[in-house]
């Protein structure tokens, strides 16, 4: 049987994540959740942990100090690999990315490696952010399509599925990002190792509880992120591969 984990980082989702995890854990009695939660000050934490004492599918890694939504998806990512998990989901816990859309991304890796939950193709779209947050990502992706040559609708969609040989073989222990750049640094490494990459229609509905935790200049970071993965992660990639040879 395959087993399918659901990877999500949580930083103040003390309002979310009670009912997101019951929403994931009712779709399937295989699934399993790992919520990766910076010891966020609302009690995100706290608010898993009595899940987790009824419900042993709950997983919890509480780290020390907001380190960050990147090291927290490959520590999460590390923690599905290590319970055994063949598929790894990974959404936002704030509901843009709705449980009911795990279902299709599971279904969809039956031909694909690496599922993306889109906006950008037919049967998919958003609701809830203005004009502005819109256009921003639009450009976000235009740039980032070029940069690294791919071909993907919504490359800054962070609701995907992963078969547990992509994650096995990008080389997240080497990931240098720390935050939300992550979800580029994966699908970079993702495309460079040649998977079968396939969007899945989704609808994205903006948080309605809790706040962003992006801003503008992460924004900016993020663009300037993607030049150095274009001119670096094909290098690194190649010295993994060059260790695990000598090996
Ligand atoms: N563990 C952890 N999770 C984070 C951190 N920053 C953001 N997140 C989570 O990452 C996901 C995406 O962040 P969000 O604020 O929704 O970004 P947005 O969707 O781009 O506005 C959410 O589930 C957040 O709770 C962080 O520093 N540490
Ligand atoms: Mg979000």
């Amino acid at each position: 049987m395959t087993k399918t984990m659901v990877m999500v980082p949580t930083y103040n989702e003390k309002e979310n994540i009670g009912s997101l995890l019951r929403d994931i854990l009712q779709l399937d009695p295989s699934i399993g959740v790992v919520v990766v939660d910076d010891d966020s000050p609302d009690g995100t934490s706290q608010a898993v942990e009595s899940v987790r004492q009824t419900e042993p599918r709950v997983h919890l890694l509480t780290r020390k100090n907001k380190k960050g939504r990147g090291t927290a998806g490959i520590d999460g990512f590390l923690h599905a690999l290590d319970q055994g998990a063949d598929l790894i989901v990974e959404m936002d816990s704030d509901y843009s990315h709705h449980p009911r859309h795990i279902p299709q991304l599971v279904d969809a890796m039956r031909d694909c490696d690496v599922a993306i939950g889109s906006r950008a193709v037919a049967g998919g779209g958003e609701s809830g952010r203005g004009r502005i947050r819109q256009a921003i990502t639009g450009f976000a992706g235009f740039f980032i399509r070029q940069v690294m040559e791919l071909d993907v609708g919504d490359c800054t969609s962070g609701f995907r599925c992963f078969k547990r040989e992509v994650l096995q073989s990008i080389g997240l222990k080497h990931m240098v990002s720390q935050g939300p750049e992550i979800v580029e640094e994966v699908l970079y490494a993702c495309h460079l190792r040649g998977y079968k990459i396939k969007e899945i229609p989704i609808h994205f509905e903006d948080r309605i509880r809790g706040e962003s935790t992006k801003t503008f200049m992460q924004f900016a970071d993020t663009m300037w992120k993607i030049v150095q993965f274009r001119l670096t992660l094909k290098n690194r990639l190649r010295r993994l591969d060059r260790k695990s040879k000598a090996k």
